[in-house]
Parts: C-alpha cells; structure tokens; sequence
C-alpha cells in the first residue's frame, strides 16, 4: 500500500483526499468549508465582506485552522495518517499572506496554527484573486517594461489586477511600513505547504506564473519585473521549484498531533487551476478542460506557449512540464446562484425544468452576468445587463433568466479562448456545476465538442495527490492518467449540430453586445 495525500485549499472549502497507488483506490473526499463550519473568521464566502466590490480580501488565520481542522477530521474518521508516504496540495490561485519571517518547526503547547499565523503576519489579511483594486498599479508595471506586450511576453500575462506583483505593489505603496516589516510573501500554495513544512516553501512554476513576476522562459523571478514591482522584492521571496520537487518533510507538530510518520514527504504545491489540470488527465495537449466552481477557467496543457493579445489570457506552468494556458470568469458559481436564489429555485428547477422550458439560443434573449467585477473580459463596474423581451428585462422569466446566464457564461467562454488557437474536439469538465447536464449541454453544443465527465471529482485535491504519488514513485503521467482519471463514459454529452448552428448564428450578436457594454463603460471612466 503506498497512500498520498492531497489537500486543496480553495477559495470556499479545504478538500482531502487519500490515493493508494497499489489498488488503484481514491478516498471519498473530507471537506471543510469556511463559511459554515470556521463561521469566526467572518468570511461566509471565503473572503471578508467590503463594501468595495473591487477589494476581496481573506483572513489567512482560516486557512491554517482549516487545515488542522481537515487533518483532524481524517484522524477521526480513521484514516491512518502514519501511512502517509506523501502529500501536496492546491491552492487558490493568486492569493499573497505578508509574513515578518518563516514558520518555526515548533508550536507552543497548546498553540494553534492559526495562533501561530496569527502572530507571524504582518498585514492580517491577504488579497485573493477575486480582488480587482489594482488597476493603476498595473499600468505602472506594464509602463515601467514598456507596455503591456512586454510584460506578457516576459510572464505569460498582461498585469492583472488579482495577480500577486500587482497586489504587493499596492501593499507597498500604501503600507510602507508594513512592507518595510516584511520579510517573506508567499503565495496561498506555498503558505500552505511552508505550514505542513514548518518552515518557508518554495513557489512552484504552475502556480507562480501567475504573479507577473516569473520570467517564463528563464523559469525564475524575473529582475526588471521584480524592480518595477516594489523594492527589496528579491529578497522577500521564496525560491521558485518545479512542480514536483520535493521539499522536505512534515514539521514535528504534524507528527504528534495527527499521527504522521517524521519522514513524510512534502511536494511543493501548486494553483488549484495547475493541478486540476493534473487531476482531471489533461497534462497532454489536445484535450481542454472546464473548471466550474467559484471561478469558471477555461485551461489546456500548450504544445507551443501563446499569449493572448487582447490581455486576458494567462500561460502558467504545466506540473507535467511545459505550460498551459487558462482564462477565468470571476462570475462563476456564485453568479449561477445568484440567479437561482434570486427566483427561489431548487437545483433541479434550475437545471432541469429551466433548459426544458427554453429553446438553445434563448429566442435572442441575451445577458451579461456582471453580479461582481469581471476579470474576463475586464469590466470592473459591476451590474447585470439583459436583452431582450419586457419579462425578461425586467427579470420576471425565471427559466429564460438560467438559459441566459448558462449561455452567456459559455459563449464568453468560445469568444476568449480564440487567442490559444487550439479547437478541441473534446472538453472534460470538473467543479460542482459540471454535474449539471443542463450546463454541460450547453458546453457541448457552444464548442461543437463532446463534453466527458470524470469518475473521480475534486480534480485539485486529487491532482495534488497523483502529484505527490508521480514525484515521489517516478511513475509516468500517462500511467497516472490512465489509472487515476478514467471518464463516466456513460455521461459524455455530445453536441446536437442543429444547437450547435444556433450557437454559431449567435455568437457574433453576443460579441457585438458585450463589445457595446465595454465602450458604454470605458465612457463613463473617460467620456
Ligand atoms: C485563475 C483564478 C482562479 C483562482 C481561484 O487565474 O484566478 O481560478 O485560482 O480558483
């Protein structure tokens, strides 16, 4: 039996799960979730309330408590945590925690580590990536390399306002002191796994792409970014890693408070975008993959690195080597609940009745679903803007008001992934909202491709685990695949070409309409 354990700590939940290499077996999955059940952090949806719909901020202390509180739970639970011979974990992406200095290796007796957290932080909360409050600093960094084109050519990415340089820039800016007092950033990837360390973890390349401070082609912190960032910044970060470097072993308190052997292996961890793409067998180019949780991503393992022109795209590092490419939709999950709780829908009206009740294509009625500030495209003036018939407009028609946002949610999708210049012919979907034919239909008829779902879910918990079991065993990824990521062939839903004519004819009057609303808000910043 050799188990390694995989632990993804997202923007609303902290998940495990336990793989046996030997039998082939996956755990059932252990979840903690913030809001409900660490109610004391005041983050009911994994970020602390603002009345600025442009600042989203955590409180770091919940992530460690959730962790000892996920490895407590195992322990109850049975699971034998001395049997362990690996772990590594996923976190969200984008996430910066400003510490005075590393992690010790011990706790105090009785300290918790969030108290340890707690007293370790120099600002007591962390931007995460919905935070969007850093626009100007952006233009500074895409101004001091000499444009936009620069900066993505250097990092895969335009500056971005969720991304870590950006961020830190800002903390700089306005928090002098605090910055001054700083003595290491890490990512909430690395936070995490320098936590199971007891000491301060490397940043791996998956994840720390998506800083605009990584030079991709050299794979390490890049200077002149770095100088255009703030200053002493070299020195306030981790080493970068690959992602399947090992990066020590579990800390002493692991060991006598859950169980562990001395000896178990950390791999360094990485985004939770980075390791779905591992957890749901899509480390080779050709398939493309759907993530639909709070974020929706739009992600692919490159053959050759593109960057998007227009600025929206990303290019991370692939943990299998290589890259891959991604786009994100703030105006996920919790804009899709925002409909179904708005018409006091149960999951089933929203799924099921709603698609029955309307025809694909919506008969021309067309939405906009900026519930919060969009990061694809960037639209950082929230509202919802619709199209169409009087019922509709005024949010009276419940089905058609589901179809709309299903539809607009995937047809941003196609009109953004342009730029990667790939057509896949198959697209494997994760996150809660892929369970919903209704949605994967959608999918399937929007992309002309057939959507396949997986037998085993939380594919960030469970690429972190394969990660973990591939760096340590040496074994192939196309054997972990094909093991570890086998499709419910039983679930595929493949595209129903006369939808799929619809969803053509449509997609240059969705373009034109989001084009429309872009130009009516860049009016109102500059008329
Ligand atoms: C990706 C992104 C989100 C977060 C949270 O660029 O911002 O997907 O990783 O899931």
């Amino acid at each position: 039996m050799a188990l390694y354990l995989g632990l993804d700590s997202s923007t609303q939940s902290l998940t495990a799960v336990v793989i046996d290499t030997v039998s082939g077996g996956v755990s059932q999955p252990w979840s903690v979730n913030f809001g409900a059940d660490l109610p004391q952090y005041g983050c009911p949806q994994g970020f602390l309330p603002d009345p600025d719909p442009l600042v989203r901020h955590a409180d770091p202390r919940l992530w460690a408590a959730a962790l000892e509180r996920v490895l407590a739970t195992l322990r109850r639970e049975g699971v034998d945590l001395g049997a362990i011979a690996g772990i590594s974990g996923s976190g969200q992406q984008h996430g910066t925690v400003y510490l005075r200095r590393p992690f010790p290796g011990t706790l105090a007796r009785g300290e918790t580590l969030a108290d340890l957290v707690g007293r370790s932080l120099t600002r007591p909360t962390a931007p995460i990536w919905m935070d969007s409050s850093t626009g100007s600093e952006c233009r500074e960094i895409d101004a001091a390399l000499g444009g936009a084109a620069e900066v993505r050519r250097r990092s895969g990415s335009s500056a971005v306002e969720r991304f870590a340089g950006p961020q830190i820039r800002r903390f700089a800016k306005t928090e002098a002191e605090r910055y001054t007092r700083t003595e290491l950033i890490h990512l909430v990837s690395s936070f995490m796994c320098s936590l199971l360390l007891g000491k301060s973890a490397p940043i791996d390349l998956g994840d720390g792409a998506g800083m605009n401070l990584l030079n991709l082609a050299a794979a390490t912190w890049d200077p002149d970014l770095l100088q255009a960032t703030a200053r002493g910044l070299a020195a306030r970060l981790p080493a970068t890693v690959p992602s399947t470097a090992c990066c020590g072993t579990v800390a002493p308190y692991l060991v006598e408070r859950y169980g562990f052997q001395p000896g178990t292996q950390v791999v360094a961890w990485s985004g939770d975008n980075p390791n779905s793409l591992i957890g749901v067998g899509g480390w080779r180019p050709g398939t493309a993959v759907i993530s639909l949780g709070t974020s929706d991503t739009y992600f692919a393992a490159m053959s050759t690195p593109a960057v998007d022109p227009q600025g929206c795209g990303h290019v991370f590092g692939n943990p299998a080597g290589g890259f891959m490419c991604l786009i994100c939709f703030k105006n996920g999950s919790l804009a899709r609940e925002h409909v179904k709780d708005e018409h006091g829908l149960s999951w089933s009206q929203f799924d099921v009745e709603s698609f029955a009740a309307t025809p694909p294509g919506n008969g021309g009625r067309l939405l906009l679903p900026y519930f919060v500030p969009e990061i694809t495209p960037v639209v950082l003036r929230p509202g919802v803007v619709r199209r169409g018939d009087a019922d509709f407009v005024a949010g009276r028609d419940a089905a058609a008001s589901v179809r709309a946002i299903v539809e607009a949610q995937a047809l941003s999708m196609k009109l953004h992934s342009g730029w990667i210049g790939e057509t896949p012919a198959a697209i494997r979907v994760t996150g809660g909202a892929s369970r919903s034919d209704g949605i994967c239909q959608v999918l399937a008829d929007v992309f002309d491709a057939s959507v396949e779902r997986l037998e085993v879910g939380n594919s960030a918990a469970l690429g972190a685990a394969l990660r973990a079991a591939q760096a340590l065993e040496k074994l192939p990824w196309d054997e972990v695949s094909a093991r570890f990521c086998r499709c419910d062939v039983a679930r595929t839903l493949t595209p129903n070409r006369r939808n799929v004519a619809v969803y053509q004819a449509l997609l240059p009057a969705f373009a034109a309409f989001e084009a429309e609303h872009r130009e009516a808000c860049r009016r109102e910043v500059s008329p």
